[in-house]
């Protein structure tokens, strides 16, 4: 692995005491650009029904944050501070297992609790995706991720797979107060005040089935068109104007043609600075002058943690040449999570494959090809070439 090691965990730090009502609106509005919120964040998405896979990978394979001690690897039904598991991953290295801390440690993951896990569900904050996904693990280094099968089994394939080193490693299910979840290493963990940059890959957001669903049944959502309007009251067709409703396709390829997706072939979502401000409102970032311009002021001039970046980039580039697993996928709302700190530790993960879909029969993707409705191309390394191509020309100013 590229990535230089850190510190372990973190002590608690407390967030300030506030209601809950404040909370909620704090970080349910997404974490308005400098916003003050907790010190660490990341994305999340949807979840989609529970049940049971079994992998695992080594920390030291999936890059910085530890894993979770032996003890709670153990297969069976074991509860470990009120979950229960449901199925686990072997055994790993114990080289890998850490003590628990004399006290209790930060979980600086991809969504911190704000006050103590478990004792009631609390806000998260997250870059991007559905709120309400995450919940801290009983295990320091690892979260809870609510479960969505198509997740489940492509973390499962991922861990079988080269690009297992490139993705949180996943350590099983487990089931708490009636909610099924799946168990992954916070890539956060270890990282000090962590900086966060969430980028939506490919050229397309959606699923070729929910184009053909929303096509047979059209399903008008007036969420969407309110999205809509608050970004340009121009965007809608008169019937919209009228309907006071989108379809979510027509929401989803508006989405992608008012920022890079379409031309670059990923977008940036949200990011998140070491003072724990956020910035969401990306939407019509669309250059490549506006995406250099972004992440310019992301890497505040650290030319080290650029060059980290980019050489991950491009370890991640070349594993996907190899990984049988993106081949065979379409991938679809995944995203690359860029994680630095102050100490210059730097780490890029792909996250979120509860939209990427396994291809019948033998069927391969490039993931450059022009889209067309049929093909399934998702426009990923057109997307992954030109952020290495972003972040080499900041390298050489
Ligand atoms: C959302 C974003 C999500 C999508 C969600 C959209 O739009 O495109 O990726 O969830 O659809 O509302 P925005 O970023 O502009 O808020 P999925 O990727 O899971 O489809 P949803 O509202 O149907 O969840």
């Amino acid at each position: 692995m590229p990535l230089p090691s850190g510190p372990a965990g973190m002590e608690l730090e407390r967030a300030p005491r506030r209601t809950v009502r404040e909370l909620r609106s704090l970080f349910e509005a997404r974490c308005a650009a400098n916003s003050p919120g907790p010190p660490s964040l990341g994305p999340g998405r949807g979840a989609r029904g529970p049940s049971v896979p079994r992998p695992t990978v080594t920390a030291e394979e999936s890059g910085p944050g530890p894993g979770p001690p032996d003890e709670l690897l153990g297969r069976g039904d074991r509860r470990t501070r009120g979950h229960v598991r449901l199925e686990a991953a072997p055994p790993r290295d114990p080289r890998q297992a850490r003590a628990p801390g004399p006290w209790q440690k930060i979980r600086t993951m991809v969504n911190l609790p704000v006050i103590s896990p478990f004792k009631k569900r609390q806000p998260w904050v997250q870059l991007a995706g559905h709120t309400g996904s995450f919940k801290a693990s009983g295990t320091s280094g690892l979260i809870l991720k609510r479960c969505s099968e198509p997740e489940r089994d492509c973390l499962a394939r991922l861990m079988e797979d080269a690009l297992r080193g490139c993705v949180p490693a996943f350590h099983g299910v487990v089931e708490h107060e009636g909610e099924t979840y799946l168990e992954l290493q916070d890539l956060l963990a270890g990282f000090d005040a962590p900086c966060v940059l969430d980028c939506k890959m490919g050229v397309r957001t959606y699923l070729e089935e929910e184009l053909s669903k929303a096509r047979e049944r059209p399903k008008l959502r007036k969420d969407m068109y309110k999205k809509m309007v608050a970004v340009d009251p121009g965007a809608p067709t008169a019937q919209e104007h009228a309907q006071h409703a989108v379809t979510k396709p027509r929401y989803m390829q508006w989405r992608e043609s008012i920022s890079s997706s379409t031309t670059l072939g990923f977008r940036i979502e949200g990011i998140k600075k070491a003072d724990g401000s956020c910035n969401t409102d990306f939407k019509t970032t669309r250059s490549w002058e506006q995406v250099e311009r972004v992440f310019t002021e992301f890497l505040d001039g650290d030319a080290e943690v650029l060059e980290r970046y980019l050489s991950r980039l491009r370890q991640i580039r070349t594993t996907l040449d190899v990984s049988e697993f993106f081949r065979r996928h379409e991938v679809i709302g995944s995203s690359l999570l860029f994680v630095h700190d102050r100490t210059r530790r730097a780490g890029v993960w792909l996250i979120d494959f509860g939209k990427t879909t396994q291809l019948p029969g033998g069927q391969t993707l490039d993931h450059r090809r022009p889209w067309e409705e049929g093909n399934r191309e998702d426009g990923y390394l057109l997307g992954l070439d030109n952020l290495i191509g972003i972040l080499a020309g900041l390298a050489k100013r």
